[in-house]
């Protein structure tokens, strides 16, 4: 078949299908592009073609806004269909291309397949430099993409047709296998994309990808069952493996089984419906005081699809038992075997089931039992009390989450990534559904929040998508509502203004750093400072000039019924609601290492650094 490079990506691409316990899902169900000298005329005429063909299914072209929030866009829909389906971006060379190389990172660090398709310079080289082309007197094959290699898990440039079959077979086994999936970066110079080529009709032919449930080795479950047989006070720490393996209902039965509590990371929150006797909540440095109570005295530590972040293992300071033991079960080798524990490689969901058959005569001593319930009796309180603060005169932010929460249908989402709220929502949220809770905390990149939820609502159009997004996020990449307008895709957005940066303000304050440089706010000629009046920054009036409705609140009152005016209208809606940046949030009795000047001039410095050195004693290896 006589296809240019750019024809034959797009044919093979919309030919591919996944499949995890015998369903099939259409692997790629759309691609984002932004065209540029180095896509318009290849992939572009490519797309242009199979939208105007007898099947404009296969592969739909999606007009994005920018690069890096046309994937976070696809990374959101990947992690909104635990990664059984995706999508794939089109850049320009140059700047498009390397827009997108946070985005990239994003996908790498929380495992999340997206395909990236940048151009690249010209493979000929015959009128080089071309237009944005990087050269490096050193070598002659280097390009900008070449950024794309450390945050990528396939990474392939395509010099000749000839390379493109065997690529594109690697690409889809990397995206598709849950243990290695990221980003996959195929670099296409401008002129291979053009160029016509004798393919094999097989290369067209549907290919189905099996999707692996890794069940684990004899010998690795043995010596995790006789770990899990000894503990007293164990403890399971629940993460996106969970969720992503559709495992819930074989971690509720497992714990139940077990009586053993189960603590959430920020990516597997909703692994257990909020209110179950034995959901502990959040863990590590924005975690509840139930779930890092129990981690202080846990003495078997089971971690499931987690790969331990510092903010879940409160930069390893969570588990202070003497004795502390791991046992890991996870896909990736690479996680199973951190904190040097006992690995299970396998997926979360297969590995469960064996562990609830080999534990059938364990059960925890009624004593931890009762200690779960009065922990969790504490918290609940405390959750209550912060949804209900009556903060005044400007509402708190934990009022927000409180109002959102409360007035959230169970299979609704909330998409949020940066800032001071995805610590507030790991604390406070109430999940009850596995899939309802979308911060992505893994890059917690500012940005996300608004093209990610674009992404999670083409990957679910039937679920109402709650975007939470902070003055700063939102200044930052605010333009794919754009995006949803003209696609038709509603997307409810709350944007909270506190008038910077709440986060890293308190942050500062507390590392003695006196919040310098997290206040949006006129230079004072008289301090010659950042400290002056606030901002005429109107972003409601901007959302409102990108082609939002946008809703004016005040109160948690009329949040509330913003709400519901959002819920109800089919347009993209913008509520707006100011809050106070110094309203109080309840502790997660937990730490973060951030570390602080060794020496300074400053009291605050001083002050700070000696709390540093005290928290970091009880920092330890878990050897
Ligand atoms: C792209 C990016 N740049 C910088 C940071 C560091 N950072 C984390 S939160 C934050 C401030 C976020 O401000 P805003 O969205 O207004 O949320 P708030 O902290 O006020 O809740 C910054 C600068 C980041 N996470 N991502
Ligand atoms: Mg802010």
């Amino acid at each position: 078949m006589r296809l240019t490079v750019g024809q034959a990506i797009v044919r093979f691409l919309a030919a591919q299908r996944s499949e995890r316990d015998g369903v099939e899902h259409k692997l790629f169900e759309g691609c984002f592009g932004i065209f540029g000298h180095g896509n318009v005329a290849g992939i572009g005429q490519a797309l242009l073609e199979a939208e105007l063909s007898a099947d404009p299914g296969a592969l739909p072209y999606h007009q994005a806004r920018n690069e890096q929030g046309m994937v976070h866009a696809a990374s959101a829909f990947a992690r909104m269909r635990n990664r059984l389906s995706m999508l794939a971006c089109t850049s320009s060379i140059g700047p498009g291309a390397t827009n997108m190389v946070t985005g990239a990172a994003l996908a790498t660090v929380n495992r999340l397949p997206v395909l990236l398709l940048p151009g690249d310079v010209f493979a000929t080289r015959v009128a080089e430099p071309v237009l944005q082309q990087l050269e490096d007197p050193r070598a002659g094959d280097v390009s900008v993409n070449d950024a794309f290699r450390p945050v990528s898990r396939y990474f392939d440039r395509i010099w000749r047709p000839e390379q493109l079959p065997s690529a594109l077979l690697r690409a889809m086994r990397v995206l598709t296998d849950p243990a290695e999936t990221g980003a996959v970066t195929l670099a296409l110079p401008q002129d291979v994309q053009a160029e016509a080529f004798d393919w094999p009709d097989e290369l067209f032919a549907p290919r189905v990808w099996h999707v692996p449930r890794a069940v684990p080795e004899p010998a690795a479950l043995a010596r995790a069952v006789a770990a899990l047989k000894t503990a007293q006070r164990p403890l399971i720490v629940a993460g996106g493996g969970v969720i992503y393996s559709e495992a819930t209902d074989a971690l509720r039965e497992f714990a139940e089984a077990a009586g053993i509590p189960v603590a959430e990371t920020q990516a597997g929150k909703g692994s257990l419906p909020y209110d179950h006797p034995l959901a502990v909540g959040a863990i590590g440095a924005t975690g509840t005081t139930a779930a890092n109570a129990l981690a202080r005295e846990a003495d078997v530590v089971l971690g499931i699809g987690t790969r331990y972040s510092d903010f879940t293992t409160a930069s390893r300071t969570a588990f202070q038992h003497p004795d502390v033991r791991f046992v890991n079960l996870n896909v990736a080798a690479f996680d199973a075997g951190k904190h040097a524990g006992a690995s299970l490689v396998a997926d979360a969901r297969a590995g469960l089931e064996v562990l609830t058959t080999a534990l059938t005569r364990y059960h925890v001593d009624p004593g931890y039992t009762a200690r779960i319930d009065g922990a969790n009796a504490d918290w609940r309180q405390a959750v209550e009390h912060a949804y209900h603060l009556g903060h005044q005169p400007l509402p708190a932010q934990t009022e927000i989450l409180g109002a959102l929460n409360e007035s959230m249908d169970e299979r609704d989402v909330v998409v949020q990534a940066a800032g001071s709220m995805p610590g507030d929502l790991q604390m406070l949220w109430r999940a009850r559904d596995p899939k309802q809770y979308h911060v992505e905390y893994g890059y917690s990149c500012m940005g996300y929040e608004i093209a990610g939820g674009l992404g999670a609502k083409m990957a679910a159009p039937d679920r109402e998508v709650f975007v939470l997004v902070g003055d700063g996020s939102y200044l930052m990449m605010a333009q794919e509502i754009v995006t949803a307008v003209s696609e038709g895709i509603k997307l409810n957005i709350v944007l909270v203004q506190n008038q910077g940066f709440g986060s890293i303000g308190a942050l500062s304050e507390s590392l003695g750093s006196q919040r310098f440089g997290t206040r949006y706010r006129y230079r004072d000629p008289a301090s010659g400072r950042l400290d002056g009046d606030v901002l005429p920054v109107d972003l409601a009036a901007n959302a409102a000039s990108l082609g939002a409705d946008v809703i004016r609140t005040r109160t948690v009152k009329e949040l509330q019924a913003a709400l519901a005016q959002s819920r109800a209208s089919d347009r993209t809606t913008v509520i707006y609601i100011e809050t106070d940046p110094l309203a109080p949030v309840p502790s997660s009795e937990s730490w973060w290492d951030v570390p602080v000047s060794e020496t300074s001039a400053l009291d605050s410095t001083q002050q700070a650094r000696a709390a540093y050195a005290a928290a970091k004693r009880d920092q330890r290896m878990y050897l």
